[in-house]
């Protein structure tokens, strides 16, 4: 660079222009980037240093001092920002060629979700109900104390209470014990028309959870009401939905029970699915496994729906879809429903 013999300052700010390149060029780091910075370009750097002086220069000098200055401040600028660019770049590089990706590698597998065992069980119950005829109608599963017991002949203080431990949400409001209020509100819905219905959903109980009971868990209602419906009708029902569940070849009992809202009632057993009725643990060496309760709507819940009992009768069940799930599928433990296991929920579907 041409050395002014006329103004010392500008020569002053020409040498520190090009010794700052020159330095910059060996500055490979961000931190000692910024120690250049400040050395060349920060308040007290070695540009201020020399401006400081143009106070001992003749006026006519100091417009040009200002000038070049400004040029060498804005050039110093622009090679601070362009290096800082390429230690950037060169870290990124250097970073990329440590983490190369082989495209060419397997993905990860992607696990698809699926059905809740409990759903496709009660999808499976649908289907098969549906082939027989009979339609899904939805309940509530907050009921009123009313529904849930006293219109189902279960008035306040009946022993048969006890059957069904239950959570109060106040003294007149339940979690529903059992899908059985369901078939009051049915017949609400429907009447004065025949009904054939199942009533699919959540069941609460309070009662102590094992590896049999849970306090939450799904029941299937089924309600047919018209003229001339016999105990046959149930049994024909029953035992094609055994057969259709489980297999052509099993089984199927009825045995004397008793449902303040059927008379009269029963439980359906079917030959034990592991044992083929000869005994074993499941069965409890019985060779029989229940299935549901049923039985021949009650008048007096007849009446409650607003069906004449002198002319119309019906049958109605219900069954546990867990309790079936564990028996086709030798599940020791109802708990594994609700404890959102993957090991468990995954091996069906
Ligand atoms: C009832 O709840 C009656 N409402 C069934 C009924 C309906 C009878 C219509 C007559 C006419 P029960 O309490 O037995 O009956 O329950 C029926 C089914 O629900 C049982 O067979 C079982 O499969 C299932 N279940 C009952 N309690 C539990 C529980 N704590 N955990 C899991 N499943 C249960």
């Amino acid at each position: 660079m041409p050395v002014s013999d006329q103004n010392p300052l500008v020569d002053q700010l020409r040498e520190v222009h090009t010794e700052a390149l020159e330095r910059l060029g060996q500055v490979s780091d961000l931190t000692a980037l910024d120690g250049w910075r400040v050395h060349y370009l920060g308040r007290k750097g070695a540009l201020t240093q020399v401006i400081r002086g143009i106070g001992t220069l003749p006026t006519a000098q100091r417009p040009e001092v200002g000038q070049v200055s400004n040029e060498v401040k804005s050039a110093l600028e622009e090679a601070f920002e362009a290096q800082v660019g390429a230690i950037k770049q060169a870290k990124l590089a250097k970073t990329l060629s440590r983490e190369r990706v082989d495209v060419t590698l397997p993905g990860y597998p992607v696990s698809l979700g699926r059905l809740h065992p409990s759903t496709q069980t009660l999808r499976e119950i649908t289907a098969i109900f549906g082939e027989m005829g009979f339609q899904v109608f939805d309940s509530r599963e907050v009921e009123s104390d009313y529904y849930n017991f006293e219109l189902l002949n279960i008035p306040p203080y009946h022993p048969a209470r006890d059957m069904w431990d239950t959570f109060y949400i106040n003294e007149r409001v339940v979690l529903r014990t059992h899908t059985s209020p369901g078939q009051i509100r049915a017949m609400q819905a429907f009447h004065p028309d025949p009904i054939r219905v199942i009533l699919p959903g959540m069941c609460y109980r309070y009662e102590a959870i094992t590896a049999r009971s849970e306090i939450m868990f799904h029941q299937v209602e089924g309600l047919a009401v018209g003229e001339n419906i016999t105990m046959a009708d149930l049994k024909g029902v029953l035992v094609n939905f055994a057969r259709r569940m489980y297999g052509a070849e099993r089984q199927v009992r009825f045995r004397c029970s008793h449902f303040p809202f059927t008379e009269p009632s029963v439980e359906v057993d079917m030959d034990c699915i592991v044992c083929n009725g000869d005994g074993c643990p499941l069965c409890k060496q019985t060779g029989w496994l229940e299935i549901l309760g049923a039985g021949m709507v009650h008048p007096a819940v007849l009446r409650n729906g607003g069906y004449d009992p002198e002319r119309f009768n019906g049958f109605a069940f219900g069954m546990g879809p867990e309790r079936i799930m564990m028996q086709k599928y030798g599940i020791d433990d109802i708990r594994y429903f609700f404890s959102n296991d993957l090991r468990f929920l995954e091996q069906f579907g």
